[in-house]
């Protein structure tokens, strides 16, 4: 019987435990999308994490959506974050970066020439994006062309190689909370009648383009993929997920991907949303068709994680919110310390408060 506090292999890379510190917005990025010196700071921090999966960063300007995020695209942005990863590996951690494209969760504020944001279908998502002015509705987007969808894959490979130059031992393909990916996946944002929409087979081409070409980059076992079947944040859904994301778990196993991240029901909220769609048929689906490892989140403490790497449902935990607050949260989870509690007030924003200043457990 495996346990939380002990290491895994994902392929040829050795993780010392089993909790993993998930993907975390947290909007400190500088006015060129760099991530700064606290960035630094802050993954070294908590660098006794199996794993660090780093904040969704944009693979192109389009690919933004939020303020202050990092992007992979530029040669000040991959300096910026050699250095968080050098400092993660001085301090004996790992790292992998989560590649994003926000597609039509975006708005004109932040697209080059103030241009529409591109999506699978020119359908307006219902929900918002902060810009400096407040709240905004999502921008109209506009449908991409066909053959601009080929360039797309091209600037995600292209992210991967300033990801391989920055350092990080693993990349993770932002596949969730409808975001591009995902909005090409499911059939209420992709109405598209070209190869790239209609049939699951067509929906999932795009999607799976994106996997291959990262796979040239990185060995398949160092490429994972974070997915949130159930979910509908962001206006995602799907008339049949079940049947969807079956399919797609079975074709990314198939390529051996070193992991499949899960979001467990909704996104920043409950974890029994949707229960039809079944998540641990999905798990088996991975792991039966050749996938190495499945990574589970949402809303995961300490006696849930230690049960689920027992009872084999997952092979390492990812903790967002706690990890937040605990730059130390391993040694606190396997020792049972107090954790300090996370103060929402400075997710996404306030520099230092909130980010670095979170205490280590002092007996
Ligand atoms: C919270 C705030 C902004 C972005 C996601 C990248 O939902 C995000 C995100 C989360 O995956």
């Amino acid at each position: 019987m495996a346990t939380l506090y002990e290491s895994f292999q994902i392929g040829d890379l050795v993780v010392p435990n089993r909790i993993v510190m998930a993907p975390l917005t947290r909007s400190r990025a500088n006015e060129q999308c760099e991530p700064t010196d606290l960035a630094v700071t802050y993954y070294t921090q908590r660098a006794t994490a199996g794993l660090i999966i780093s904040e969704a960063s944009q693979i192109s300007q389009q690919g933004q959506g939020y303020i202050c995020t990092p992007g992979i695209y530029t040669e000040g942005q991959v300096k910026g974050w050699r250095r968080v990863t050098d400092a993660v590996h001085a301090a004996g951690g790992r790292m992998c970066l989560q590649l994003w494209h926000v597609g039509r969760i975006s708005h004109t504020h932040f697209q080059p020439h103030q241009a529409p944001p591109v999506a699978p279908s020119a359908i307006r998502a219902q929900a918002k994006v902060f810009i400096p002015s407040g709240f905004e509705d999502c921008s109209m987007p506009r449908a991409l062309e066909t053959a601009e969808i080929a360039e797309l894959v091209k600037s995600y490979a292209q992210a991967a190689q300033n990801a391989k130059q920055a350092g990080f031992d693993m990349i993770e393909l932002h596949g969730a909370n409808g975001y591009l990916i995902d909005q090409f996946l499911r059939d209420q944002s992709n109405q598209r009648t070209d190869a790239f929409g209609g049939s699951i087979e067509n929906r999932m081409r795009f999607p799976l383009q994106v996997v291959d070409a990262l796979c040239q980059v990185y060995p398949s076992h160092r490429v994972g993929i974070r997915l949130s079947p159930a979910a509908t944040v962001h206006d995602a859904d799907d008339s049949d997920p079940l049947t969807l994301f079956s399919e797609l778990v079975r074709q990314l196993g198939q390529r051996r991907l070193g992991y499949l991240h899960l979001v467990e029901g909704q996104t920043l909220g409950p974890r029994d949303w949707r229960p039809a769609v079944d998540l641990g048929r999905l798990k088996k689906i991975f792991r039966a068709s050749g996938g190495l490892s499945v990574i589970a989140n949402n809303g995961y403490d300490r006696q849930m994680a230690e049960r689920a790497v027992e009872d084999g449902s997952a092979d390492m935990i990812a903790f967002g919110v706690p990890f937040i607050a605990n730059p130390d949260l391993v040694a606190r989870l396997q020792h049972g310390y107090p954790l300090n509690q996370a103060d929402s007030s400075t997710f996404y924003k306030g520099g230092a408060k909130g980010y670095t200043d979170y205490p280590f457990y002092a007996a």
